[in-house]
């Protein structure tokens, strides 16, 4: 059983927790020190991850409360208050990352650590802004460890779209179907498969009743209940060879399925988000 030839990890609630206690914290402290009337309590911040990217989350956030008190949203000025409160939001956080509050979720350093033993060569993918993300990448994996590595800064568009993805794989130079992508959230099983990635989805407490169909493989920890091991991967990358391969040849033998499992999905329709 052979490892994969690269395995491509989201940041966000996959190599590291940082949602409900940290970007949530900070996008609170950067709506206060800017005067804007915004908290963002554990629940609301859930349905809010529906919408990728910082900046893009508080202009939806704004516009639905300008909705819900019936005025009609000014776009440009909701944009321009939305920039200058995620410029203060990453300056923060990337504060935090800084001093080492945020660590790696239990299991990844081990994975990885197998991953890199048995020649794969290790990616990211995330839709977070590089000035705090690049330095909680090299915290989390060490210095050097992913070659390639693409930021929400780097793409025009943010998943669920592939485009992270698809610049990865030209970056690493290599074909969907050697790649394993490890993210945690429905967006983000969304890019990986859209760019033709077998996908490992290990959910925390945000994304454990979102629907993950599609995905190779799911999991709530890395570490538990048997820790997440290169050989695993390897079998993931060998069977997505062997579907392409059954598509090509239909009436060839069934191959081992994908575990999948439908749930309820978290979309953000602007609930929850009355004025407060
Ligand atoms: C992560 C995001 C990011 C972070 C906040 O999604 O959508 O917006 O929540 O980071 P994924 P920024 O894990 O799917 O990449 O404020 O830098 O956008
Ligand atoms: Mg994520």
């Amino acid at each position: 059983m052979s490892a994969p030839a690269a395995v491509v990890f989201d940041v966000d609630g996959t190599l590291a927790d940082t949602e409900r206690d940290g970007h949530r914290v900070a996008f609170n402290r950067a709506f206060a020190a800017h005067g804007v009337e915004v908290f963002w309590d554990i629940e609301h911040y859930g349905h809010l991850l529906a919408v990728t990217g910082g900046r893009r989350r508080i202009v939806a956030d704004l516009a639905a409360r300008e909705e819900c008190s019936g005025e009609a949203a000014d776009e440009a000025a909701l944009e321009e208050i939305a920039a200058r409160v995620h410029r203060t939001k990453t300056r923060l956080f990337a504060d935090e990352v800084r001093r080492g509050a945020i660590g790696a979720r239990p299991g990844v350093r081990g994975l990885v650590a197998d991953l890199v033993a048995h020649g794969t060569r290790i990616a990211v993918a995330t839709t977070g802004t590089r000035a705090w993300a690049e330095p909680l990448v090299e915290h989390v994996l060490g210095v050097g460890t992913a070659e390639v590595a693409v930021y929400g800064d780097d793409v025009t568009r943010l998943k669920p779209d592939p485009q992270a993805y698809d610049l990865v794989l030209a970056r690493l130079g290599l074909a969907p179907g050697e790649v394993v992508a490890v993210e945690d959230s429905a967006p983000g099983l969304a890019a990986a498969r859209a760019a033709g990635l077998a996908t490992v989805v290990v959910t925390n407490g945000y994304t454990r009743e979102q629907d993950f169909a599609g995905a190779a493989l799911l999991r709530e920890e890395f570490d538990r209940p048997a820790p997440l091991a290169a050989a695993e991967l390897g079998a993931l990358v060998d069977r997505s060879a062997a579907s392409v391969a059954r598509r090509r040849h239909p009436g060839g033998p069934a191959g081992p399925c994908s575990r999948e499992r439908t749930g309820k999905g978290v979309s953000w329709s602007g609930e929850g988000a009355a004025p407060s």
